[in-house]
């Protein structure tokens, strides 16, 4: 078997994708796009000229295969596993893809609107059409909780492609259809659930996950997303993201910097993050304008001093839905699980 997937780790309808190909254990080679990078968007290009992710590729059958719902369908006559992403039934294959064009169409696309926009600049927000997504978010929503009242899966009795597109979709969501929804994934057995791990766990976000699933106050999601979405950036090497992020009077702190500005803080501190292998977002407090975030940071093993962990604490300042400070408390440094006292690495 030959297949590829190009995609992004932050793009939420590439976890669509992976998830129905970790659902049904389908081997691929996972291929990062970087659409700042002339070459990699001209490649994406070739295999889709609109030029969004993911697309499958297929070697043993020469095949590129755009959009998400397709991709599924594609694996689900081509790749079959265990589960059946798009039943025999005709009426219940209707039901299915339904169900899918909704979550797509009038949840998953509100959302990004939304997150899209507080990761624009002042100057580029667009307040009406994120009012129109918030207005038909809500109607959505609506629906979904309905539709969940008496459980079950997207569109009836078992998992399917309309599960595929609901996790990504309700994954950023708040509201009681979300959180059962996320509950249910949690307690499945076996490969649904394991599916519904990949959904949290390609941005490192089981946290998240537990936390929205716990409930809370949207706002602090809201920071507690936009924390999220800055490590996810810094260790994909996503710097416009990043930058947008960050309000133009930034201030970064800590035992190696005094409160440096947003210009020296890029000259500084944006480094190639390629010897993080990741980021475990083991507390976020947010209270208000301001959040505590404390990770381990994990070293790939194969690189210089690998394997090393040590864990650090921020102290985020947000101004509106940027962010205008953060100061850094180093934490303690372990190799191989042992301490390592300061000034001996
Ligand atoms: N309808 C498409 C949507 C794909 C999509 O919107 N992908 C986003 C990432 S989540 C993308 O490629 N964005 C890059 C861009 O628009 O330049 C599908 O289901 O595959």
């Amino acid at each position: 078997m030959s297949l590829t997937l190009h995609f992004h780790p932050l793009s939420s309808f590439c976890w669509k994708a992976l998830i129905a190909l970790y659902e049904n254990d389908i081997p691929f080679t996972p291929i990062l796009v970087n659409l700042a990078d002339p070459a990699e968007r001209a490649a994406l290009l070739k295999l889709w000229p609109v030029g969004k992710f993911p697309v499958l590729g297929d070697g043993a059958r020469g095949e590129a295969i755009p959009e998400t719902s397709i991709i599924i369908e594609y694996l689900d006559r081509h790749y079959r596993g265990r589960t059946r992403f798009i039943p025999d039934d005709p009426a219940l294959a209707l039901q299915t893809r339904l169900r899918d064009r909704f979550y797509d169409l009038y949840v998953h696309l509100p959302m990004q609107k939304i997150v899209g926009d507080r990761l624009r600049p002042a100057e580029g927000k667009d307040p009406h059409g994120v009012e129109e997504a918030r207005t038909r978010l809500r109607t959505s929503y609506e629906m979904i909780e309905r539709q969940m009242a008496g459980g079950g899966w997207a569109a009836g009795g078992d998992f399917s492609l309309a599960d595929c597109a609901a996790a990504p979709a309700l994954f950023y969501g708040n509201r009681g259809a979300a959180r059962r929804r996320l509950r249910q994934c949690q307690c499945l057995p076996g490969a649904a659930r394991g599916a519904a791990v990949v959904c949290a766990g390609v941005e490192g976000s089981r946290a998240l996950v537990s936390n929205v699933s716990k409930g809370g106050l949207m706002a602090s999601t809201d920071k507690e997303n936009t924390i999220r979405a800055i490590f996810a950036a810094y260790l994909a090497g996503d710097r416009r993201r990043v930058e947008n992020s960050l309000s133009d009077d930034f201030r970064f702190t800590s035992p190696y910097d005094d409160g440096i500005d947003k210009p020296t803080y890029f000259e500084r501190c944006w480094k190639n993050a390629d010897w993080i292998e990741r980021h475990e977002l083991e507390k976020i407090f947010v209270d208000g304008d301001e959040a505590f975030v404390t990770y381990l940071c994990v070293a790939k093993s194969e690189k210089e001093g690998g394997g090393k962990r040590f864990r650090n604490t921020e102290f985020f300042v947000f101004d509106g839905d940027r962010v205008k400070r953060i100061d850094v408390y180093f934490g303690a440094t372990y190799e191989n699980g042992v301490f390592v006292k300061q000034g001996e690495t």
